[in-house]
């Protein structure tokens, strides 16, 4: 499966850190990424981000994968089955090796993007302000990515409380949190709280030595799971 290659790359590179590359300037975005990818576990990519390097999805993961092992689609896919079944065989084509999915239409489409060798995280709740995901749906999105045996979730590394919570309903899941640096929250605690795998962009992205910052988010978290 996908998830034990992700921790196995984890473990070899000793990182759990993924950078979010939202740099709309192409020759900024992998500047930083060459000066990180000795501290990064992978990279967290949006769909429309080689659109707006004006370049396609092939070239742009191929050169983002000269640097890092994986590139995770954060495309946050929420559609009807059939739907999220082309738009993953698109993405994947491309050399996606995971996408993030919504769990709100429903099991079928979540399956519907699921295939040998490739990864799907499930998104349980955001780290935005004022955001709708109540615990109750959080911890239903969890028990649904169990079931389904998904490669991992996605939980707010900026609300300790909730992600404690969708770790609890779904130990067996590796979770990825957002929402730390910029939005927030603290590596450590988040790790201590159930993020196995932090996702950071703006916080090195802005940074003066974005290698600096990348080395001491991974270090954060490495010192609570090694
Ligand atoms: O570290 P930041 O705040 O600059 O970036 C965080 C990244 O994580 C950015 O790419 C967001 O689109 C994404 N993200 C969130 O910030 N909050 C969420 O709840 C979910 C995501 C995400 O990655 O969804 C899969």
């Amino acid at each position: 499966m996908f998830r034990d290659a992700l921790e196995q790359a984890a473990k070899e590179r000793q990182s759990r850190l993924v950078l979010a590359l939202d740099e709309p300037d192409s020759k900024k975005a992998f500047s930083v990424l060459r000066k990180t990818a000795k501290y990064l576990l992978c990279v967290k990519l949006h769909p429309e981000m080689p659109l707006i390097w004006k370049t396609t999805h092939e070239k742009a993961i191929s050169k983002i994968k000269k640097h890092v092992p994986y590139v995770i689609l954060d495309a946050k896919l929420a559609d009807i089955g059939s739907s999220n079944a082309f738009k993953s065989d698109y993405y994947f084509a491309q050399g996606v090796d995971a996408i993030i999915a919504h769990g709100f239409p429903g099991m079928d489409s979540v399956k519907s993007i699921q295939r040998d060798g490739k990864g799907v995280f499930l998104l349980c709740a955001m780290t935005s302000p004022g955001h709708l995901f109540s615990e109750e749906l959080a911890v239903k999105l969890a028990a649904m990515g169990q079931q389904l045996n998904v490669d991992g979730l996605v939980a707010p590394g900026n609300q300790y409380e909730l992600l404690s919570k969708i770790h609890a309903a779904a130990p067996a899941l590796p979770i990825a949190s957002p929402g730390l640096g910029t939005q927030g929250g603290d590596a450590k605690l988040a790790a201590q709280n159930g993020t196995r795998y932090a996702i950071v962009g703006r916080s090195i992205l802005t940074a003066e030595k974005p290698g600096i910052e990348a080395r001491r988010t991974r270090d954060a978290v490495n010192e609570v799971l090694k």
